[in-house]
């Protein structure tokens, strides 16, 4: 098989060779998955529960090492991939209470009794990106598991290690054989042979908008089941009114964690005129006190980009001559390092106010009333994730609706909390991940009536 060789983002040294599933190879998994099915669907719901409260435990007990691997093949600040293994746990222990709740429902009808099953789909596919490795993997895994699915997970190439680890992980806390298969290998191997074979019933997806039209259009050959979290541009809307201390002492988190590679990032600040010039002042403190350096070091709060291709990419968008306000500080030398960069103002039409930039770069945008703000916060393809600052409660409430997103944060900039829904209108993605309701992306109702006729 081919391998690929995974380089620290921040030293640009190898720090393993992966081997790269081929086709075959994907197809020999999916057979096992099929083969794994019947049995799995057939665990009683609390064995199953079990099954997964142990896969949880297997990963608390190897935080420390997944978040080491993260660091070292992502380039993720070290406490921030210890919370990202730790959300893997969490959301493995959420869904581990579902399949003993997974109930359907009983219909009035007439003649007989109506009831409702909520059956497994199959084997389900999750393609996962490469900015978050291990959130996103587990976000799809577990309620797929839960519900009774076989899945194949395909990390990001560049990406592959702790979704490996984790593999095993299932396989020492008792997973049977082919439920849980990771599979590193190219999108257009081994993802492509995930959404063309017929015996994979549904694919989750996250990554770039241009990728997952492609993967719809596949999916519909079979009218195959889809979750798309796809990209995103989103606005953090700052009122005259705000607590402009905390939206401005926050704003940087909310645009450079993870250096930007967040499809939740609040890449757009809206501020209203009158105290934009307020508002530069104390985000520029803010920002220039980001720590950037190396990831390892605890207290390091952003460091490299994934690859030295995506900082040319994130590099375009502030040719010189852009209007930078000012930046924060970045290291010189190895690794695919990028400063913190505050844009402003901008004219509505620069690429780096239009187009997904998913690195740090954010660019600050003067408006006048609430309904401009709406309004320029809703013009663009995307509608992921969001924030707005105001201390005025019929505001909040008035644009946290008005804003065309899946996710809106009032006074702070939470997106991601595995109770709650997650997911994107307009171009951002199609279906939900997440929260209560998870389970029904992988399962299908069946109705069934039963004639209670003499
Ligand atoms: P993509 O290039 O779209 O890749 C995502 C995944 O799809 C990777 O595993 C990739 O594999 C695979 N893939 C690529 N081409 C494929 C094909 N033809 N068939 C099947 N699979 C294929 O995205 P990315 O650059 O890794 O991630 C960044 C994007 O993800 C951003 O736009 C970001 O906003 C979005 N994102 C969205 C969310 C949510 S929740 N909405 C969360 C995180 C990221 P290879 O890497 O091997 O090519």
């Amino acid at each position: 098989m081919p391998a690929f060789t995974v380089l620290n983002p921040a030293t640009e040294e190898p720090v393993a060779e992966v081997e790269q599933a081929t086709a075959a190879a994907a197809d020999a998994a999916i057979a096992r998955a099929v083969a794994a099915q019947a049995a799995w669907r057939a665990v009683p719901p609390g064995e199953r529960a079990a099954l997964l409260r142990a896969f949880a435990d297997a990963v608390d007990a190897h935080i420390g090492e997944l978040a080491e691997l993260e660091t070292a093949g992502s380039g993720h600040p070290a406490g921030q991939a210890r919370w990202e293994a730790g959300n893997v746990r969490d959301v493995l222990r959420y869904y581990s209470a579902a399949p003993e709740r997974l109930c359907g429902k009983q219909i009035p009808v007439p003649g007989g009794l109506d009831v409702t099953f909520h059956e497994p789909i199959g084997v389900v596919g999750v393609i996962v990106p490469w900015n978050f490795p291990m959130p996103i993997l587990g976000w799809g895994v577990a309620p797929a598991l839960a519900a009774g699915n076989p899945v194949i997970a395909k990390p990001a190439e560049r990406t592959p290690l702790t979704a490996v680890r984790i593999g095993e992980l299932a396989l020492e806390a008792g997973l049977p054989e082919g439920v849980f298969q990771v599979l590193a290998g190219k999108g257009s191997v081994v993802g492509q042979r995930l959404i063309d074979h017929p015996d994979v019933r549904k694919i989750v997806f996250t990554g770039s908008s241009e990728v997952g039209r492609e993967i719809m259009a596949g999916c519909a050959r079979q009218v195959k089941r889809v979750t798309m979290e796809l990209g995103g541009k989103s606005a953090n809307i700052v009122f005259a009114d705000a607590d402009l201390e905390k939206a401005a002492a926050t704003a940087p988190v909310a645009a450079f964690d993870n250096a930007g590679q967040d499809c939740c990032a609040r890449s757009r600040i809206l501020v209203q005129r009158e105290v934009y010039d307020r508002f530069l002042e104390l985000l520029e403190p803010a920002v220039k006190a980001v720590a950037v350096g190396d990831p390892a070091r605890e207290g390091t709060e952003m460091g490299p980009l994934i690859s030295a291709e995506h900082r040319a990419k994130v590099a375009s968008y502030v040719p010189d001559g852009a209007p930078v306000a000012f930046r924060g500080s970045a290291p010189e030398g190895p690794g695919y390092w990028f400063p913190p960069t505050v844009l402003a103002p901008v004219r509505l039409d620069h690429p780096a106010w239009t187009e997904e930039v998913f690195g740090p770069v954010v660019a600050v945008v003067p408006f006048s009333s609430e309904a401009q703000a709406v309004a320029m916060a809703n013009d663009t393809p995307y509608g992921l994730s969001g924030s707005v600052w105001t201390r005025d409660v019929g505001r909040a409430i008035r644009v946290a609706r008005g804003v065309e997103t899946g996710n809106l944060s009032v006074n702070s900039h939470s997106s991601v909390r595995y109770w709650t829904p997650f997911g994107g209108f307009k171009q951002s993605g199609l279906g939900r991940e997440l929260g209560p309701d998870a389970l029904d992306a992988f399962t299908e109702t069946k109705n069934v009536f039963i004639a209670t006729d003499e």
